[in-house]
């Protein structure tokens, strides 16, 4: 064998606090400790929303803040403490890079970590991995006939603006976000820190039928905030460049309220409208941000989802049961006769749990789930 492939994505890292939706260190650092000890190099791609820089706080004296105003010294202390968070995952990878010079690991960007795009965040990532030379980072990965790219360009709601990646804000460098990535900073984390094990549960539209008040909270904090957005915020920020608002996006956001359809189905769909030549060119192509796992396998080539790494929950309408979801990666074998790939689970044993239980104490079922997958939070 030539190389072999590895993919997975949306591991949403965090700081280890309320808003941090990633536990499963113990299983990602014996994936990749595995992978080290592979005798052909190996290129180990996170396709996207490696970290949450949108739900990871800045911490001062014990205090939690989510700033608006991403400047390069916020993003470059959000790392820090996602490093003190996850650091069994940094050491995997680490010492994963340290096995061979020909091991690679490529960070692909994703709407949570757009602040992968400072090249003061990717010089501390690189310090602390410790082998600079290996560690790239993209919008994309193209070789050998495979594809990856997260696959927010193609959600209305997330995509960058790749000509106007930054903005200038009282005489500062900050990075120009989508409108939802602001919202979400500015508004939605009080939220998630009140209902922290909400956001874990999918799908959304399941969730918001059997939590008629959190249904109701979200439903109205998005009207207020997208009628604030309109009618308010331009006034009142007039010389602020975060508070503009694309004419499409809020079309799409009345249709998705009105539906309470708030997760976007298609990127896949979009991605083919497009007719992009990558299609043409490649034969396996991953997309992540979509948390469900997808295989669409076609005449020419296979377009694939591994799924996310978050603690993420499937609720069984019928009997108010919460069964964790599995995660997966794409293993992606290059030899001479071809590409094969697979698209394998990671076994993790946990419990089933019972949504009632849970929103009678959502932060005390934040600490047992991740006591089961050996996981110490910060809080
Ligand atoms: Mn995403």
């Amino acid at each position: 064998m030539k190389k072999e492939i590895i993919v997975l994505g949306d591991i949403e890292m965090g700081a280890g606090t309320l808003t941090d939706d990633f536990i499963s260190d113990n299983a990602l650092a014996k994936l990749v400790n595995s992978l080290a000890k592979k005798k052909h190099p190996v290129d180990l791609i996170f396709n996207g929303d490696t970290f949450d820089f949108l739900k990871c706080p800045v911490i001062k004296d014990n205090k939690r803040s989510y700033p608006r105003y991403i400047t390069p010294e916020i993003s470059v202390e959000k790392l820090h403490l996602m490093y003190q968070a996850h650091k069994k995952v940094f050491m995997a990878i680490k010492s994963f890079l340290k096995t061979s010079k020909k091991h690679k690991v490529i960070f692909i960007y994703g709407n949570h970590d757009y602040d992968l795009i400072y090249r003061w965040v990717q010089s501390e990532l690189r310090n602390i991995l410790g082998y600079p030379d290996q560690v790239f980072f993209s919008l994309n990965y193209e070789q050998h006939g495979v594809y990856t790219e997260h696959g927010h360009m193609y959600d209305l709601f997330y995509r960058m603006n790749l000509n106007n990646m930054f903005l200038t804000h009282q005489g500062k460098k900050i990075l120009n976000m989508s409108w939802m990535a602001f919202g979400m900073i500015s508004k939605a984390m009080k939220h998630k820190e009140a209902h922290p094990f909400m956001d874990r549960i999918q799908n959304r539209h399941t969730l918001l039928t059997q939590n008629k008040d959190f249904a109701k909270l979200v439903k109205w904090e998005s009207i207020k905030h997208l009628l604030q957005t309109i009618f308010y915020y331009p006034f009142r920020y007039m010389s602020d460049p975060t508070y503009t608002l694309p004419r499409d996006v809020m079309k799409e956001m009345f249709r998705r309220l009105k539906s309470l359809q708030l997760e976007l189905t298609g990127i896949v769909d979009i991605f083919l409208q497009s007719k992009k030549p990558v299609l043409k060119k490649n034969k396996i192509i991953v997309f992540g941000h979509i948390h469900d796992r997808y295989i669409d396998e076609r005449p020419n080539n296979v377009i694939l989802q591994p799924g996310s790494w978050r603690d993420d929950y499937e609720f069984n309408q019928k009997n108010g049961k919460l069964i964790p979801r599995t995660k997966y990666y794409i293993q992606i074998q290059v030899k001479d006769s071809g590409l094969t790939w697979k698209v394998i689970p990671v076994i993790i044993n946990r419990k089933v749990l019972e949504f009632k239980k849970i929103i009678k104490d959502q932060k005390k079922w934040l600490r047992i789930v991740a006591e089961q997958e050996g996981y110490t939070p910060r809080q």
